[in-house]
C-alpha cells in the first residue's frame, strides 16, 4: 500500500528536499509551509514527475489555532500519515544575549519549540489509532552544544532534543518510533533568514568548505524512516567532513 508523508517546512531547503526524495520513492505527501505559491509549485512538481498524490497545506505552525484547523480534520484519504517530518524551523540573528533582539528570540521559540509541540498534538491522533508511525524530528548540532552567540535558537534545539527524548517514552505504547536528526551547518536558505536577507553574510557561512547538502538530510531521513519494523534509529548527529562540532570547522 502506498504511504503518506508529511514534512513541515517544505518550500524549501531540508523539508523540500525530504519531500522530493519520499515522492521519487512514491510516497503521498502532506507538505505545509507559508509561502503558498512555493508549496503549489513543489505539489505540481511532485505530482508531475513522480505521480504521487500531494496535499499542500499553507498555515504558520506558530498559529496554534491554524495549526488544528489544518491538522485536526484532514480528509479520510490522508488520515493513515505513516511519517511526521517536523522540520518548519528557523534561525534569528547571532547576537550576543545582551544585544539579541526579543522578538527574534520568540519568533525561535515559538516556531521551533511550540510548533513542533502544536504540529505534533494534532497528527498524532491519527498514530495512536492505528498504533504505528515515525515521528522525525529536526534537531541541529545546536541542540548538542551551545555556542556563543547562539542562545535562544541553540536553546530552542536543545528543547527539540528534549522534546524527542520525552516522545519516545510517552509513545512507546503506541509502537511510535520517535528519531531526532541532528544536522550540523547545510547549505540552505537558513543563513539567508538568519542574517535577514544579507546575501554577502549567508554565503560567507559556506565559504571555503563543502557543507552538507539538503538532499543529504533527505537521504537521510529516508533510511531512517525505512528500517525494519524493530528498529528505531532514536538520536543522529550528522555534520560535513569539514566540521568536528559546533566549534570546530575547518575551512
Ligand atoms: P530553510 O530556511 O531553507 O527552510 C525552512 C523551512 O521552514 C521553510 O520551508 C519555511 O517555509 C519553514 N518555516 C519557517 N518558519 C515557519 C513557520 N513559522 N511556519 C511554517 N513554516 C515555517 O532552512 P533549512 O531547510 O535549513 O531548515 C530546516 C530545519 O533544519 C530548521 O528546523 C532548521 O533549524 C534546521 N537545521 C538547519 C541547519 C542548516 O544549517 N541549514 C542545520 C541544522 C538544523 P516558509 O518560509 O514558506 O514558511
Ligand atoms: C544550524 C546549524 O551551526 O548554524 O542549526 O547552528 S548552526
Amino acid at each position: 500500500m502506498q504511504k503518506t508523508i508529511l514534512v513541515t517546512g517544505a518550500t524549501s531547503g531540508f523539508g523540500k528536499a525530504i519531500a522530493e526524495k519520499f515522492a521519487s520513492e512514491k510516497w503521498n505527501c502532506i507538505i505545509t509551509g507559508r509561502r503558498k505559491e512555493k508549496l503549489d509549485e513543489l505539489a505540481s512538481s511532485l505530482n508531475n514527475t513522480y505521480g504521487v498524490k500531494v496535499l499542500p497545506l499553507v498555515f504558520d505552525v506558530q498559529d496554534r489555532e491554524a495549526v488544528f484547523n489544518h491538522l485536526s480534520n484532514l480528509p479520510a484519504e490522508w488520515q493513515s500519515i505513516d511519517v511526521l517530518v517536523n522540520n518548519a524551523g528557523l534561525a534569528l540573528g547571532r547576537d550576543s544575549f545582551d544585544t539579541a533582539n526579543l522578538n527574534d528570540w520568540e519568533t525561535m521559540i515559538d516556531t521551533n519549540v511550540k510548533g513542533v509541540m502544536y504540529v505534533t498534538k494534532a497528527v498524532l491522533p491519527y498514530l495512536t489509532e492505528r498504533k504505528k508511525g515515525h515521528i522525525i524530528n529536526i534537531g541541529s548540532t545546536a541542540g548538542k552544544e551551545v555556542y556563543k552567540d547562539g542562545n535562544a535558537y541553540c536553546a530552542s534545539k536543545h528543547a527539540v532534543d528534549a522534546l524527542s527524548k520525552a516522545m519516545r517514552m510517552d509513545l512507546l505504547p503506541y509502537q511510535i518510533k520517535v528519531t531526532v536528526i541532528h544536522p550540523g551547518a547545510a547549505e540552505t536558505e537558513f543563513s539567508l533568514v538568519r542574517f535577514k536577507g544579507d546575501e554577502n553574510k549567508a554565503e560567507l557561512v559556506y565559504d571555503g568548505y563543502k557543507a552538507l547538502q539538503a538532499n543529504d538530510i533527505a537521504d537521510i531521513a529516508y533510511y531512517t524512516a525505512n528500517l525494519p519494523k524493530h528498529v528505531c534509529i532514536n538520536d543522529l548527529v550528522v555534520t560535513c567532513l569539514a566540521q568536528a562540532n559546533s566549534f570546530y570547522l575547518h575551512k
